[in-house]
């Protein structure tokens, strides 16, 4: 019975006792420990009443066992929904209802108030920073091995939820095809082979961290060093054990900030992989300068997984994401009517391919409007195609703040702050940030007479919003910049503050 994931990522490591998982301590997990723990998480899932195409919803610490839960998943049909562990209840709620999960899997310090909040009717498991927890426990007591689901290319393996520009969070629908494709398309690309060893330090819930990383270093039998989050100290204790790196910009500029980070330490590495958000050209540079190496930017989206990439061989330009991946179409097209460019021109950046997900979960009007009906995706980025066929990324056509890698859409914060008493309304824009890329900052223009508590709408902020999508700061203006045709100029704003937090 067919099982696309099943049978090319974790089949084949059944048997093996090469390293997958070595831990900051030394501790290893071999890829037949790996699979063998994930069968016990699965015969779980399933005792517990969980059924293919149900989905699981997991909010947990990044550990061996987080990442068995994605295999566990994979193995019993059940469509995995990770988030990110900076979710406040208010934001979990959401997810969870709007998903429909009939499952939940989060840390036993949330697991009353979770609970009490999701209601009866679902299955609640836990797991916490060390791998115990409940499922860890009722694990220990399943057999190693479980029958695996029947799946086909077009079942979805996971939902990943991307915030809107309308301020509600869409469910963006993955099936095993598209998984599989991107993951064979960059091991082969990107020359992954089983002596590699990957420096782990991305969040397991999002795209880059667990679908880059982790798929492609299963589809060639690699190694990954696991860290349960970015630590400086252990990424430079640990790099002369490494081969390869990804991260986000901010991992670069970190490093960057560190005189021991030199040719020396990083003799054993042989690629080190950027995207998620922009890469200076000047980081770039400062890179290559410092270590010899110059980073591979590639670019992708939760909805499309990757869509293109620098090349191995070859230049790895600075400033661009490089070519298309093979497969996929990318075009740029006039952001109004639609309508292809010319080559050098700058427009809306569409995709098609095996890469591009189904639409969003229980949302058909707004999977209309952003997949057109031959395939291609608006990925609401503005880019053009230079003459030697690389793609440039020139800004965003959508509403968005990327803050260390992470999405943050205004609109979500705006709505909050425009409930505030005594707010008349509100503005969020990113401005440059020096280890974030951009930051949040929050304008509020008061109603006629009033004066808002700016403390207390930090702690409301607080209570509903994850840390980093809170304002750094809130500032009060009198009104806001408008255009002609009462648009507030957002732009306006940033240029104003972008040097707010950058130095000199
Ligand atoms: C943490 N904080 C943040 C961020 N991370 N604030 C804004 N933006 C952030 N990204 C808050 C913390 O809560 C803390 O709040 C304060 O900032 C300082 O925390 P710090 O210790 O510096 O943070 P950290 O734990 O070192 O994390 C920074 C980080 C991390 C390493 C950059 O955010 C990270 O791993 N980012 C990667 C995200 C990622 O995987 N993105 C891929 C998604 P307080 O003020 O209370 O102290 S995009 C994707 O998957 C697409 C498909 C793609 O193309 O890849
Ligand atoms: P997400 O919705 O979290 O998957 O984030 C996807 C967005 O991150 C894209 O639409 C881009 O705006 C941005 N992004 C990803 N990689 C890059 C990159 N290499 N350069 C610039 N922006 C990027």
């Amino acid at each position: 019975m067919p099982n696309p994931l099943y049978d090319t990522l974790f089949a084949p490591g059944r048997e093996s006792d090469r390293a997958f998982l070595i831990k900051a301590d030394g501790a290893t997990l071999t890829y037949r420990d790996f699979h063998a723990l994930a069968a016990r998480q699965a015969n779980v899932l399933k005792s517990a009443g969980l059924v293919a195409g149900d989905r699981i919803a997991v909010q947990v610490e990044k550990t061996p066992e987080a990442l068995a839960l994605y295999a566990a998943c994979v193995m019993s049909g059940i469509v995995l929904l990770p988030l990110n562990t900076a979710y406040t209840l208010a934001e979990l709620d959401y997810f969870i209802t709007d998903s429909g999960a009939r499952g939940v899997v989060c840390d036993p310090a949330i697991g009353p108030q979770l609970q009490k909040l999701v209601g009866a009717g679902r299955v609640m498991l836990t797991l916490d920073a060390a791998g115990a927890g409940s499922l860890s426990h009722q694990a220990a007591q399943q057999p190693s091995d479980f029958p695996i689901a029947d799946r086909q290319g077009n079942d979805l393996a996971a939902l990943l939820y991307t915030s809107g520009t309308t301020g509600r969070s869409k469910g963006a629908m993955l099936t095993h095809a598209n998984l599989l494709s991107n993951a064979q398309t960059l091991a082969d690309l990107w020359r992954f082979n089983s002596d590699d060893v990957l420096l782990h330090a991305l969040p397991i819930f999002h795209t880059h961290g667990l679908f880059v990383a982790c798929n492609v270093t299963l589809m060639a039998r690699s190694s990954m060093i696991f860290l349960p989050k970015f630590d400086l100290a252990a990424m430079l204790r640990l790099m002369p054990q490494a081969t390869v790196l990804m991260g986000v910009p901010t991992f670069y500029t970190r490093l960057l900030g560190e005189q021991s980070f030199n040719r020396k330490l990083v003799a054993h590495m042989r690629l080190f992989v950027s995207g998620s958000a922009p890469l200076l050209a000047e980081t770039h540079m400062e890179f290559e300068a410092r270590t010899g190496h110059r980073i591979l930017e590639r670019y992708g989206m939760t909805e499309t997984n990757m869509s293109t990439s620098n090349p191995y061989e070859g230049e790895r330009r600075a400033g661009t994401v490089g070519f298309p991946l093979p497969g996929v179409d990318l075009l740029i097209t006039d952001p109004e009517t639609g309508v292809p460019l010319k080559q050098g021109e700058t427009g809306m950046i569409e995709v098609r391919g095996p890469n591009v997900f189904q639409g969003y979960w229980g949302m058909p009007e707004k999977t209309k409007a952003e997949l057109r009906e031959n395939g291609f995706f608006i990925t609401g980025d503005i880019g053009r195609i230079d003459d030697d066929g690389y793609v440039h990324i020139v800004g965003r056509a959508k509403d968005l703040i990327i803050s260390g890698g992470l999405n943050i859409y205004p609109r979500e914060i705006e709505l909050l702050l425009d409930e505030q008493p005594g707010v008349l309304e509100s503005a969020v824009v990113g401005v440059p940030h020096p280890d974030f890329g951009e930051a949040v900052l929050g304008f509020i223009v008061p109603r006629s007479g009033a004066r808002p508590d700016v403390i207390a709408i930090r702690d409301v902020a607080a209570q509903h919003l994850a840390r980093f999508k809170q304002p750094r700061e809130l500032i009060l203006l009198e009104e806001l910049p408008r255009n002609t045709m009462g648009k507030v100029q957002k732009a306006a704003l940033r240029e104003a503050y972008k040097s707010r937090f950058m130095a000199g």
